[in-house]
């Protein structure tokens, strides 16, 4: 409930029975359910506006590409950034990492440069780098995590020597999807401005559950997908400063992103068009912006404290279950819990819990590398959003429970 609204009333997803019980959705780390508007946004702008932007001077061609740059406009207001050509729209978190390291990293990355990463990066934010690292010559460096369950997240004691002269790009999750640890992202991007370090926060797990002020982050690039934030699938962002964006090569060629071609070469647009080659996912962008006014109706500093207490609730009660290893911090956290038995795989838990209607996420989460320094090859994942609520972790327990007793008598 927010200030007496029925939030779980606006997603139809929610309202069915999932192997005779009803749904209890708790995958919202891996995509978020939509509200209604969102869909009927869609499907509105299918049904009166559709033509492709940019290209045409009828008027279907004017109202789709006036709401294409309104809904870029709009993403600029969400996140605070100065200018909406700061906004590149992209397929989500991992294309928008993508388009930084290859086109500012294919730029200005030579030999001996060493690109800085955290140990808990999602492998969107590490395979990306590890291609430009290839191409470029550059080498990876990473800040450790700390604890054996990682209760403290990164372990910045020694994060001063790593930021060597050598550092030219700084990339750190804002909130680990696998540890549910929060990092202090304001106080890395000023730590790395100070010695003129490029920063790339990937805010796929931060967007649509906290305020997000790219400003106030003081971050050069902030990634991010729209069907984490209540937004339909296929269209995310990437903001860049607009100096930064302004200096940078194309990522793709195509139509779009040219100002003149000839047959042996070509003059691009600035930013946003120069990295938006080909026909764009305009419809969804269209949906995203909504996707935008629908969580700012609620508020996000609501969503953060609703996510951030049933997260800490299902930390407390699935602590009194036998044996289990809860991972990542022990009090200030995000909306997931990350968890694992000894004697249960992940895979068997979520399969058994899905006979309760319970959608969970077992599995490395992307995150090999981490698993392997947590000794573990998989965890269970719980992950909350604005319409859950305090009943579906009763739900959980008690499936929990049965599971254990099964596997373990
Ligand atoms: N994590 C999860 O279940 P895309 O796939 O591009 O929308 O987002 C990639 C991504 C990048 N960074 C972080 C921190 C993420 O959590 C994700 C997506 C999903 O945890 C799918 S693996």
């Amino acid at each position: 409930m927010f200030s007496g609204r029925d939030v779980r009333s606006d997603f139809p997803t929610l309202h069915q029975q999932v192997n005779g019980k009803p749904l209890v959705y708790l995958d919202n780390a891996a995509t978020a359910q939509k509200p209604r508007v969102v869909i009927d946004a869609l499907s509105r702008f299918y049904e009166r506006d559709n033509a492709n932007v940019h290209r045409g001077l009828h008027a279907l061609s004017n109202r789709a590409t006036e709401a294409y740059e309104g809904a870029r406009a709009r993403v600029a207001k969400f996140i605070n950034a100065a200018d909406p050509a700061e906004i590149i729209f992209t397929r989500g978190t991992t294309e928008s990492i993508n388009l930084v390291a290859s086109s500012w990293g294919g730029a200005n990355l030579k030999p001996g440069d060493v690109i800085l990463l955290t140990e808990m990066e999602h492998h969107s934010n590490l395979v990306p780098w590890q291609l430009i690292a290839q191409r470029t010559g550059a080498k990876l460096r990473f800040v450790p995590v700390a604890g054996a369950n990682v209760e403290g997240g990164l372990d910045l004691s020694g994060l001063n020597a790593l930021l060597t002269p050598e550092v030219k790009l700084f990339a750190f999750t804002h909130v680990s999807n696998t540890l549910g640890v929060i990092n202090p992202v304001a106080k890395l991007c000023a730590q790395a401005r100070a010695r003129g370090i490029i920063t790339v926060i990937d805010g796929a797990q931060s967007i649509g559950h906290m305020p997000v002020d790219v400003r106030a982050l003081g971050c050069d690039f902030y990634a991010f997908s729209g069907h984490k934030m209540a937004g339909v699938t296929g269209i995310g962002a990437l903001y860049g400063r607009r100096t930064l964006l302004d200096a940078m090569p194309p990522y793709q060629g195509g139509g779009g992103m040219i100002s003149v071609v000839e047959y042996q070469q070509s003059k691009w647009k600035p930013s946003p068009e120069r990295f938006e080659a080909g026909t764009p996912n305009f419809a969804d962008a269209v949906a995203l912006g909504v996707a935008c006014d629908y969580l700012d109706s609620i508020g996000r500093d609501a969503i953060a404290r609703h996510d951030a207490a049933l997260a800490q609730e299902a930390y407390q009660r699935l602590a009194t279950l036998p044996g289990i290893r809860l991972l990542g911090p022990t009090g200030e956290r995000s909306g997931l819990v990350s968890f694992a038995f000894a004697d249960v795989h992940a895979h068997d838990i979520v399969t058994f819990a899905d006979e309760d209607g319970i959608a969970l996420r077992g599995g490395h989460h992307c995150n090999q590398p981490l698993m392997r320094k947590l000794s573990l090859t998989s965890t269970t994942r719980a992950s909350f959003y604005l319409y859950n609520t305090a009943e579906e972790i009763d739900v959980l327990v008690k499936s929990l429970q049965r599971i254990l007793k099964f596997f373990t008598g």
